[in-house]
C-alpha cells in the first residue's frame, strides 16, 4: 500500500501562483488587495476602481480605521465586490530607491499574506502595488512581488492560491518572464 509523503492537499508553490490580466474588481476570490494611500481615503487607479465597484460602504469602513502606515495593510469587507474581503496595502511612493522603498514594498506583500492566513482566506489577488501613481519601476516591483510571495508560500501552506492581476501589456510581459510562463 502506498504511503503518501504529503497530504494530497499540499500543492507546490508554482502551482499556487497564477497570472491574470484584467480588472481586479472582477475577481471572485477570498480577498483582493488594494493599492491604497496611508489615509485609506479613496483615490485613483486601482483604489478608485475598487471603491467604485464596492460602493460607499467601503469608504465608510476605511475612514473608521484611522489610516495605515506605509508598508502595512488592513482588512475590510468587500461590499458589492464579488470578492469576500479587501486588504488595503499602502505601498511606498518611489523616490529613487534609497529611501527603503524595496523593504516597504516587500513588507506590503508579507503583511497581506499574513492577514490572509490570520483570517483563513485561501485565495488572494494582488495588483502591482506602487507601480502606478506611486511610480515604482514595474520590473523591480514585480521582482519584489514574485520573490516575497514565493518565499511566503514555501514556508506556509495555508494560502492556496495567489493571483498576480496585471492591467497593462508591459506588466504582463514582466510577470510572464519572472514566473516562467507563456
Ligand atoms: N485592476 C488591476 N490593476 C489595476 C487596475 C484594476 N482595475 N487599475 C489600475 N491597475 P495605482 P499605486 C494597476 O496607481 O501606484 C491611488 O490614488 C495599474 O496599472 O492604482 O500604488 C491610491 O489612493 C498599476 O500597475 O496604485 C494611492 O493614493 C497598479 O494597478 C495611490 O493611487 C497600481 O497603480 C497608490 O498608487
Amino acid at each position: 500500500r502506498m504511503v503518501k509523503a504529503f497530504p494530497s492537499t499540499v500543492m507546490m508553490t508554482p502551482d499556487r501562483i497564477q497570472l491574470h490580466r484584467g480588472d481586479i474588481t472582477r475577481l471572485k476570490v477570498d480577498v483582493i488587495v488594494n493599492a491604497a494611500n496611508s489615509a485609506l481615503r479613496r483615490g485613483g487607479g486601482v483604489d478608485g476602481a475598487i471603491h467604485r465597484a464596492a460602493g460607499p460602504g467601503l469608504q465608510a469602513e476605511c475612514l473608521a480605521l484611522g489610516g495605515c502606515e506605509t508598508g502595512q495593510a488592513k482588512l475590510t469587507g468587500a461590499y458589492d465586490l464579488p470578492a469576500k474581503h479587501v486588504i488595503h496595502a499602502v505601498g511606498p511612493v518611489y523616490r529613487g530607491g534609497a529611501g527603503g522603498e524595496r523593504e516597504l514594498l516587500t513588507s506590503c506583500y508579507r503583511e497581506c499574506l499574513s492577514l490572509a492566513v490570520e483570517h483563513q482566506l485561501e485565495s488572494i489577488a494582488f495588483p502591482g502595488i506602487s507601480t502606478g501613481i506611486y511610480g515604482y519601476p514595474k520590473e523591480d516591483a514585480a521582482a519584489v512581488a514574485v520573490g516575497e510571495v514565493s518565499r511566503f508560500l514555501e514556508s506556509d501552506q495555508r494560502v492556496r492560491q495567489v493571483i498576480f492581476c496585471v492591467f497593462d501589456d508591459e506588466s504582463l510581459r514582466i510577470y510572464r518572464r519572472l514566473l516562467g510562463r507563456d
